[in-house]
């Protein structure tokens, strides 16, 4: 039997209002998610990450608890996932209790296991950046990030023994090479990996907006409390819960810059505690401005919501996954998503499907004819395959090109093969049937592309099965297993708005 499929975001960050990089990730994951579930079950987990100084610093700036602050942002954060047509299984929230539980428990057996210990950490402190410095890397005494004066520290912390599972993990990014992508995060966690382990201080004194370390003394790192969502929400721990059959994770999706916390401490937690690392964990690269990571500290993040009232969620989400081959840094700009959304789906996808449908009202009265000799579909029969091969491999911008051979198929042969000629000379039954055979392959390919771009883009590829006349919800069982000629004859269409209206570039103002 097939195992489930579960595909994990990172939890984000309650500090402040989402962007478009959080919106990006997670559309990634829904991608996977629908395709999966036409194959078999599958389960997709986002959530909010809400402990650590940061969520309790904004929250402090704004005049409220933690609690209370992170209780007011997380409707934000579902209100984005909705208004991207995010289909999430679960939703986790790290101060849940069902979370803090499994910490606590993880925790616990981690201390009597001996994998965490009580040491002192001595170093060099940046309050401002929150990170301990090695001598060697401080630039004139000073903080190398943000050239501050540093304090010397010592305190007593709870310890995660990592340097004990070098020599595992090196062995396993050497036999697995694949396990972490693309390559270039894989050789550079393999290099820091190369470099030496320190062993990972996971407690902390200095504030207490976290969990609470069972028996006192502090609360718990939030990088560890975070990493441990992917398992708690699966109820680990708790015999028979779903833990058990869904890890491990098919594929966890990250943005690059938290590879270390993914591939270098999460593989030897989930080691320490006896189960299995991710088959996947896939670093992607950044939505970029002027050439720099878009980010809310950077300012200059867009707002994900007024981008999808403006253009569209599935024009924002085709945008996304075809812009950049999945992986790569790609710079955002509203010029490059108009383009993509005028040309690729207004005059390619759009068209295809207002035009077909305009042509099967006025020959067929609007009803799908019987099938004729199957012309375009011949050539076209390896694409449902290449297109769930693509996105499982995480190859979406291939995808979305083997999805366009379908559109580029249909538009040329309605070129080609003239159908309004055909329909002037209708009393002779060669080219009636001619038209038939035709008007049923056109129709057919648009049942495949609501099939084929249900995962991208749901609203669209819904709408385009609804026009076309199928059953709510047919369209989303179908991927792989995608066979030309299963269309019913006798389908009764409903042609509606257009797709995708044209979108005009904002003249830059006079004023
Ligand atoms: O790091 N381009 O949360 P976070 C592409 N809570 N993706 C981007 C992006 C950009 N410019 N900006 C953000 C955290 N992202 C931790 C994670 S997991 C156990 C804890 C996406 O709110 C990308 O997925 O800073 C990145 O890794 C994530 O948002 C970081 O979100």
């Amino acid at each position: 039997m097939k195992r489930p499929f579960y595909v994990t975001t990172p939890i984000y960050y309650i500090s402040g209002n989402p962007h478009i990089g959080h919106a990006y990730t997670t559309a990634v994951a829904d991608v996977l998610a629908r395709a999966a579930r036409t194959e078999g079950e599958a389960f997709f987990l986002t959530g909010t990450d809400e402990h650590g100084q940061k969520v309790a610093n904004a929250a402090a700036a704004a005049g409220k608890s933690p609690q209370d602050w992170c209780d007011a942002l997380v409707p934000r954060w579902q209100e984005l996932f909705a208004a991207f047509h995010i289909s999430y299984d679960d939703f986790i929230r790290t101060t849940q209790p069902r979370h803090e539980r499994v910490v606590q428990r993880v925790f616990e057996r981690l201390r009597e296991s001996g994998d965490i210990y009580l040491g002192t950490y001595e170093g060099w402190y940046c309050i401002e950046d929150e990170t301990f410095w090695l001598e060697a890397k401080l630039v004139d005494g000073k903080c190398p990030t943000c050239g501050r004066t540093v304090t010397w520290l010592s305190e007593n912390d709870w310890f995660f023994r990592l340097s004990a599972y070098r020599d595992r993990l090196l062995e396993y990014y050497r036999s697995n090479p694949n396990w972490l992508r693309p390559k270039s995060v894989y050789n550079e966690m393999l290099s820091l990996l190369e470099e030496g382990l320190d062993d990972f201080s996971i407690s902390r004194t200095n504030f207490d907006w976290g969990i609470e370390i069972p028996g006192g003394g502090g609360v718990i790192y939030v990088w560890f409390d975070a990493l441990l969502n992917y398992i708690s929400a699966l109820d680990y721990g708790t015999p028979g819960a779903p833990f058990e059959r869904f890890w491990p994770a098919s594929v966890q999706l990250i943005g690059k810059e938290i590879a270390r916390f993914h591939t270098i401490v999460w593989p030897a937690v989930l080691w320490a505690l006896g189960e299995k690392a991710p088959e996947l964990v896939f670093a992607h690269g950044w939505i970029t401005v002027d050439g720099r990571k878009m980010g809310k500290s950077m300012g200059n993040a867009t707002d994900p919501f007024a981008l999808a009232e403006r253009f569209g969620a599935d024009t924002l989400r085709y945008f996304l996954l075809r812009e950049a081959p999945f992986g790569s840094d790609f710079s955002y700009s509203e010029e490059k998503i108009i383009a993509r959304n005028n040309d690729d789906l207004g005059n390619d996808l759009g068209n295809l499907v207002r035009r077909s449908l305009a042509m099967l009202t006025k020959y067929c009265d609007g009803v799908v004819p019987s099938a004729g000799e199957p012309f375009i579909g011949a050539a076209l029969e390896q694409i449902p395959n290449r297109v769930a091969d693509a996105i499982f491999d995480l190859r979406f911008r291939e995808a979305l090109e083997a999805i366009w051979q379908v559109v580029t198929a249909l538009n040329r042969s309605i070129d080609e093969r003239k159908p309004w000629e055909l329909w002037k000379r209708r009393d002779d039954p060669a080219a009636k049937a001619s038209l038939d055979a035709l008007m049923y392959e056109l129709c057919e390919g648009l049942r495949w592309l609501a099939s084929l771009l249900a995962p991208f883009m749901p609203e669209k590829a819904a709408e385009i099965a609804r026009q076309l006349g199928l059953a709510e919800g047919d369209h989303e069982r179908e991927l792989r297993s995608l066979r030309w000629g299963a269309l019913a004859a006798g389908t009764r269409s409903a042609p509606g708005a257009v797709l995708f209206a044209r979108i005009e570039v904002a003249e830059p103002s006079s004023a």
